[in-house]
């Protein structure tokens, strides 16, 4: 989200009749920044074109930041029309909807594309002039998203933007989310309330950094005299077992040996008082029909021209960060007779498409 002294925020936010994950988080952080008494909340939905060329000509933004998805690329595989609807479409909606109000000239856009659509590499390390080759539902309507950006900024002289941001994590990334899902593990299992967590391809490697530093990337994106897409990305490259590893240490358990094949391997801890306990299992219900295998970016123009420090936050303490504030939270919801779900619990008790369904932000 964007503050500047002159400037009053607008955020868009889907009508659902139940309390969602990421409505809560929502709250958090308009309560935690204090940010609620100057960004006003829309009830809208990318689905809805007519709906968002009304929001659009009635706020008359100068900056948009297009983050609202589908964002799992996994559930994308189970419901690939709807993901192509809010990830493909959407965007295109938004970009008519600043024509319709003749804004094209006066309000820039920017669009979260993603290093998914890079899919199966085409080059060893992905940069701007990389070919892209999705694997996956999600990635096909993003690269749509990508190239309609484009077609807007040349056909109608658009201040409109790309920003390739590889996997940025947090602690308020949401629970189905490879790190998230092992931070929160971790910490239930530190705690007591997990014997075990369940994953899929350990061997997935992806390029991790922290979505604080990649927001700022985001912004100075449309502050340049000249729009033009960069790569956001820390140049370095972990597997998920790399993440379940450095986890478990973060969380004061040691270090996890792994043993066995296929499926059946499995992750005990090693250390004196809990050696042999197993603590990471292996599922196919986890595993992609198409995946990414491999993920590492380029980030040497956003270095150059956007002052991006793909150094700000080092993978062990991003890990570190996520796997604390998950032990955090767990303390203090601790009491006597308290049941703490897993995430796949969590999931099939709510529509999956409610897990991350982001919101584009309108500055004005
Ligand atoms: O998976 C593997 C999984 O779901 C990472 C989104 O923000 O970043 C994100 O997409 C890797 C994949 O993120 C589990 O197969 C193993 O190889 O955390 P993820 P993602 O697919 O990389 C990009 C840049 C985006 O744009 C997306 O919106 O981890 N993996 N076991 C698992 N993944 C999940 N979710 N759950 C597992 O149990």
């Amino acid at each position: 989200m964007i503050h500047t002294q002159f400037r009053r925020d607008a955020g868009l936010i889907r009508r659902v009749s139940s309390t969602s994950a990421s409505q809560e988080r929502l709250a958090r952080v308009l309560a935690t920044h204090d940010c609620g008494s100057r960004c006003q909340l829309h009830h809208g939905d990318m689905c809805d074109p007519c709906c968002l060329a009304r929001l659009v000509a009635h706020i008359r933004p100068d900056e948009m930041y297009n983050l609202a998805a589908q964002s799992h690329v996994g559930v994308s595989f189970e419901i690939p029309a709807y993901t192509t609807e809010v990830n493909g479409a959407g965007a295109l909606h938004l970009l008519e909807a600043i024509r319709l109000a003749g804004l094209q000239h006066s309000c820039r856009f920017y669009q979260a594309s993603t290093s998914e659509m890079f899919g199966k590499v085409l080059e060893p390390v992905q940069s701007e002039r990389t070919a892209f080759n999705p694997r996956s539902p999600y990635a096909c309507a993003k690269l749509f998203a990508h190239t309609i950006t484009k077609n807007y900024r040349d056909a109608y002289g658009m201040y409109a933007v790309c920003g390739l941001l590889f996997n940025h994590e947090s602690p308020r990334r949401g629970e189905l989310f490879v790190t998230r899902k092992i931070s929160l593990a971790v910490a239930a299992i530190a705690a007591g309330f997990e014997d075990c967590m369940v994953l899929g391809n350990l061997d997935a490697t992806r390029d991790w950094g922290h979505a604080r530093d990649y927001v700022v990337a985001m912004h100075a994106m449309l502050q340049q005299p000249t729009p033009e897409d960069f790569v956001v990305a820390t140049g370095e490259t972990r597997s998920v077992r790399a993440f379940v590893e450095a986890a478990f240490h973060a969380g004061g358990m040691g270090s996890v040996l792994w043993q066995g094949t296929g499926l059946d391997e499995v992750a005990v801890l090693q250390a004196p008082h809990t050696a042999g306990r197993v603590v990471v299992r292996l599922s196919a219900e986890f595993t992609r029909p198409s995946e990414v295998d491999a993920l590492i970016g380029d980030p040497r123009k956003a270095v150059a021209t956007l002052g991006f420090n793909p150094r700000a936050t080092p993978f062990e303490q991003l890990v570190a960060e996520m796997v604390h504030a998950d032990m955090v939270r767990l303390a203090e919801m601790r009491a006597p007779g308290l049941v703490i779900s897993t995430p796949e619990q969590r999931a099939t008790s709510s529509a999956p498409a409610e897990e991350d369904h982001e919101m584009p932000i309108f500055t004005i």
